[in-house]
This record gives C-alpha cells, structure tokens and sequence, in this order.
C-alpha cells in the first residue's frame, strides 16, 4: 500500500566535513590537529566523497531512492575573506548536475558546522558581522548553483548548542564533545567551553538574523529554492515531577527555534531520540534501555513526535532532514527505521504536510569528535580502500521508497 505521497522525498544525508575529505581550510580541521584536541582522530581524507561523489550518487539512485541531501563547503568556496573559488563553486554545479542526470533531487545545506577558519578567527557567529558574511557566502553559491537546486538549507542545526546547554550536558556529555566543543580552535580554553569559535554558543538572535540575511540573499538569485533550515529536536518529554523543567527547556532549545521557520518555506527536522527531564535535569538512559553506539536510547517513535510539534509550532511543510541510528548491526536499523517511518506515516495520516524523509546517513562518515567508530550508514567504506560496501538497510530502503510506503 502507497501510504506515503507519490511526490515524496526518500534519500539519504551527508554533510561536507564529515564525507569529503581534506577540509584542511577549516576551523574544525584546525581543531582536530590542535595539542590536546577531543577529537578521536582527525577527519583526513573522509570517505573521499569530494571525489568519489559519482559513485556514490549513482549507488543512491541505483537503490530505488530519489534524493540526496548533502553539504557545500564554505571554508572550500570562501577559503580567505571576499575571495570565492570559481573551482569550488564549480565542483558543487558538477555534484549538483550528477544528480539531476540520475533523477536525484538534490537538497543542499550552506553550512554544516564548520567554517572557514578566517571566520572562526574574527570571532565566529559572535562577530557582528557574521551575517552579512554569512549572507554574502550564501549569495554566491546561490548564483551558481540556485537555478538548479529545489531545496536549500541555510544552517544544520543552529539550536544544538544551545540545546546541550540547556540539557545541562555541555560541557561534559558527549554530545558537544561530538562537535569538538571542549577544545578551542588553538586547543586552548579562550571563551570557556567551545572550539572553532564559530561555534561559540550561537543564540537565536543571532543565528536568526543570519539565517533571514541569507534567505533574502537566496531568494534575489536564480531559481526558486524552498529554503529553510534544520534543527536539531530530541523528543523531551518529562518524567518524575520534571514538566516545567521540561517546558521551559523545550521553549528554549526548540519552540523559540521553530518560531524562526515561521518565516520559512519548510523546516528540516532532524531526530534521534528522547531525553527525559526530571527537576534537577536530564535522567540517565534506564540501564536496561538498549542503546545505539552513540549512548543515545533506541527510540524511534521520537520522529513522530517532533515531526507533529515542528508542524503544529513552525506552520510550514516539514522535511525530515535526518534521522537514523549509530550501529553495527544493520538489521536493528532497519528495526529502527521502520518504527521510525510508522511514525512519520501516522503523522501524514493525520494531515501532517511531511515532504520526505532523508535518512543519516547515506556513509559511515566521520562523527565529528567521536571519528569514525560511528557507523550511521547505509552503506560502509572501507578505511583504507574507500572501497563501498551497500548494506542491505539501504536495499530496503530503496524498496520501501519504490513501494511508497512500508509493506
Ligand atoms: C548532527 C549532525 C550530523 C551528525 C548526526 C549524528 O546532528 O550533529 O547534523 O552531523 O553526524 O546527527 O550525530
């Protein structure tokens, strides 16, 4: 049965620092050679992806699948301030155009947590001038690249920061360690708790302005892009006494970021789990609670939650921008992505406006501070071949997406 729209977008993510290899311009390269640096090891050559795109894009369609959400590279496009590389810029047209020619809609995120360093050396989203920059950047790639490109992402997850630190797990948990905040750009303490000074606890204001700035950047090039951006939405949910506490972590880590999206043609979702908030803060996964590789609780019934409060919160089309599970045993992504979908296919029978659903991730990539222990893909690479192996949870998917539905 076809439960979900014939229109739907079933494919997979990536994002450029995690998957391309040799981003060496950047503040999270820096921050992964840096003397004391939290990360597991440094990204290198990635999955070579920058160069290997052709195969990769051609196995994604191969699968049944019919988009491909991945990164531009701004530290690559902009590697020193008002200097733009047309090879770059190019290279992205070329990426873009691959998909086309497979029938592979692209959806393309600007910026994915890195940036280039002499951004991060000029202070970073704190910089008052970080959104006319921002916004210049986001005018150029549009220029090459907007006539092609239905959907564009300005930020991935502008809110996780701000999340973790309202979950009360920065600096210590491993989710901020996942996006090197504990270690500065120099492997010094300068600001506190962050690295790459870009990332140095962007509030909304902040990041909104940017975002807006970029929009109208966006929207003033060619095409006609739906734009919008991601955030990162843990389904909170309170337990023992916790409901305030909860609420008033959900205003400010989600509800003030969905408000944003008001404004927009969609909003990317991106969903992993739960957390429970009791008074004093978030509880610890039940011991007996299976877990991914991450340390994140199996629950995937999360997707259907945060899909109906970003709809209901935002008031715009929902495109689920990620979703997926860190694991080495793929039949239980499989299981996870499946409760996940049921999840999505109430939601759309109960009116929900989701236009697809972009699994993370196409590649086991490079999971930021953790390196590459972390398998979220649906196909594996091999660390010294870069050879591919398609895992059969990406075979089911693309079945489930040809089918237009679970069967
Ligand atoms: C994020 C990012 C991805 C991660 C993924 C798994 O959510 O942090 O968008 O870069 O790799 O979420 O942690």
């Amino acid at each position: 049965m076809r439960t979900f729209p014939d229109s739907f977008l079933w494919g997979a993510s990536t994002a450029a620092h995690q998957v391309e290899g040799g981003n060496v311009n950047s503040d999270m390269w820096r921050s992964e050679w840096a003397e004391n640096s939290r990360f597991a090891e440094p990204s290198g050559d990635a999955c070579d992806h920058y160069h290997r795109y052709p195969e990769d894009i051609a196995t994604l369609a191969g699968l049944g699948l019919n988009a491909y959400r991945f990164g531009v590279e701004w530290a690559r496009i902009e590697p020193e301030e008002g200097c733009f590389s047309r090879a770059a810029l190019d290279h992205y047209r070329r990426m873009v155009g691959t998909c086309l020619e497979h029938g592979i809609t692209p959806v393309v995120t600007y910026s994915h947590f890195s940036t280039p360093r002499w951004f991060a050396d000029a202070g970073g989203w704190s910089n008052p001038a970080a959104a006319d920059l921002f916004a210049r950047y986001a005018g150029r790639v549009t220029e090459h690249i907007g006539d092609l490109v239905p959907w564009v992402c300005t930020f991935n997850e502008p809110n996780v920061i701000s999340l973790m630190m309202h979950l009360g797990v920065i600096p210590a948990a491993s989710r901020d360690e996942t996006l090197g905040l504990s270690t500065s750009s120099e492997g010094q303490d300068p600001g506190g708790t962050r690295s790459g000074a870009a990332w140095a606890a962007p509030a909304v204001e902040v990041m909104a302005k940017a975002h807006r700035k970029a929009v109208d950047a966006i929207k003033s090039g060619p095409g006609n892009p739906a734009v919008g951006w991601t955030l990162a939405l843990i389904d909170l949910q309170p337990a023992d006494g916790g409901e305030q506490r909860c609420q008033a972590v959900r205003q400010a880590a989600l509800l003030d970021w969905l408000d944003v999206s008001r404004d927009d043609d969609f909003v990317g979702v991106q969903t992993y789990t739960r957390e429970r908030i009791g008074p004093d803060g978030v509880l610890p996964v039940p011991p007996e609670a299976p877990t991914t590789q991450t340390g994140w609780e199996v629950y995937p019934q999360a997707l259907g939650h945060t899909v109906r409060l970003a709809a209901e919160h935002a008031g715009v089309p929902v495109l689920v921008t990620e979703n997926g599970m860190a694991t080495d045993d793929d039949d239980a992504r499989i299981a996870y992505t499946t409760a996940a979908l049921e999840g999505l296919a109430g939601a759309l029978a109960d009116g929900v406006d989701i236009r697809g659903y972009l699994h993370w991730s196409l590649l086991d990539n490079f999971e930021w501070t953790s390196g590459y222990q972390m398998t979220f893909g649906l196909i594996a690479v091999d660390r010294t071949t870069f050879t591919r192996t398609v895992k059969p949870s990406a075979h089911w998917l693309g079945k489930v997406a040809r089918a237009g539905g679970l069967t």
